[in-house]
């Protein structure tokens, strides 16, 4: 028989505590919940409550859309003067023969290979190095939109322009500026780990902190810009320890309402200082991306990050919250398979990611970087099966 209650009525009528019911009401509402409720939801809500919950968000947020893009990534380098234990990616520039930097006519030509190609959006970030410097940065994002005006840039975290812009002896807003007016589009979400500051400098001490990586999102904000901000999840960290991440994301987004998405990043533990840390579980996963839609009221969207988690699990976190799954990414970042991601070789076609989306009965909605639609592909059938 199938169930024809609302989603209040479902939760009404079953048997969750008093406490859980309650909240469950605030978000009917349309009211914020407190710290200490998000704790509550985390510690107490079983999955198929917080899917309940995360849904009906979700629905009043984007309806039955699900976003994804055209895009790849470039990563300049992944040599680093930082060492944070959870990366698999980054070698010290001691071992730097086991890596790779590349110059900017380097990345001309891998940006080049996309020329005729409908991608929107090309995403930049890697690991940190002086070389790769406010001149390298400045000069590679004016010759990228030089040669082609449209593709937008998404580039570079905090992590490192906290760095840059201290070699530069640069303030923030100078720095934003300047990367804004070489061709910056928009900040991607990486660098924010987890903001607790003894879980931080344990797990990624000595890069930007906290409130700096706050700071210059705020800054690019000011500049009438937008940014996602991300949180990687299940290693030592508590629920506390989340819920205070996305406290402090809520409260900047109260102010500059600058943030497009949010994206939980799982920790994966292949061959990096915390192999030793097992990952959590698929559940664990879902449960965090509902808690994450709960809790974070005044962000428009929730990525589900498919290179990270693998498109399985993304196209089951459309139900748990996720109203995107971020894009064709075309085999170009190996942040995650060197991680121990599912997904060796990330790359889906734009025919994929539309089949995955269906197949959770979502509309799937081509976006640009900020949002704009680009295609709506509910009434679009492939002939090249
Ligand atoms: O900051 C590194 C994470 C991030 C591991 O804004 C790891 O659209 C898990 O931020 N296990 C970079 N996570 C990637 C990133 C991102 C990805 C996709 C889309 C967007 C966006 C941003 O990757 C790093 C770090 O938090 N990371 N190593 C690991 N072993
Ligand atoms: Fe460097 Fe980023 Fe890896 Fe940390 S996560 S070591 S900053 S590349």
């Amino acid at each position: 028989m199938i169930n024809t209650e609302s989603p209040k009525e479902i939760i009404h009528h079953s048997s969750v505590s008093p406490a859980l019911k309650s909240i469950a009401d605030k978000v009917f509402n349309g009211e914020r919940i407190t710290f200490d409720e998000g704790v509550t939801l985390y510690k107490e809500g079983s999955l198929s409550f917080l899917g309940t919950l995360a849904n009906f968000v979700r629905e009043k947020k984007s309806g039955d859309k699900v976003f994804f893009n055209r895009n790849f990534h470039v990563e300049p380098t992944n040599i680093c003067v930082y060492s944070c234990a959870f990366c698999s990616y980054s070698r010290l520039i001691k071992q730097r023969e086991q890596g790779w930097e590349l110059s900017i006519d380097q990345i001309l030509d891998i940006i080049k290979k996309y020329d005729g190609q409908p991608v929107t959006e090309v995403h930049i970030t890697g690991g940190v190095v002086p070389k790769q410097d406010f001149a390298y940065y400045t000069e590679l994002f004016r010759r990228i939109k030089q040669h082609r005006p449209d593709l937008h840039i998404k580039a570079l975290t905090p992590v490192e322009y906290h760095y840059i812009f201290k070699k530069a002896k640069m303030t923030y807003e100078e720095g934003m500026k300047a990367m804004m007016e070489a061709g910056l589009d928009s900040m991607p979400g990486g660098g924010a780990e987890i903001f607790d500051k003894d879980i931080r400098d344990k797990i990624a001490g000595g890069k930007c902190s906290a409130e700096e990586w706050l700071e210059i999102h705020e800054v690019w904000h000011k500049l009438g810009r937008h940014s996602n901000a991300t949180m990687l999840y299940g290693h030592i960290e508590t629920f506390e320890h989340r819920i205070d991440h996305m406290e402090r994301l809520r409260q900047l987004q109260d102010k500059t309402n600058g943030f497009n998405a949010f994206i939980p990043l799982k920790f994966r533990n292949k061959e990096n200082q915390m192999s030793d840390v097992p990952e959590v579980s698929v559940i664990e996963d879902l449960r965090n991306y509902a808690v994450a839609r709960i809790y974070l009221d005044n962000f428009p969207h929730i990525k589900a990050y498919w290179a990270m988690i693998g498109r399985n699990t993304a196209q089951l976190a459309l139900n748990f919250g996720a109203d995107d799954l971020d894009g064709t990414i075309d085999d170009t970042t190996k942040i995650y398979s060197m991680a121990g991601a599912e997904e060796q070789s990330p790359k889906l076609t734009t025919q994929q990611l539309v089949e995955l989306i269906k197949g959770v009965g979502k509309r799937p909605v081509e976006r640009d970087t900020l949002y704009g639609i680009v295609k709506d592909y509910s009434e679009t059938t492939f002939t090249n099966k």
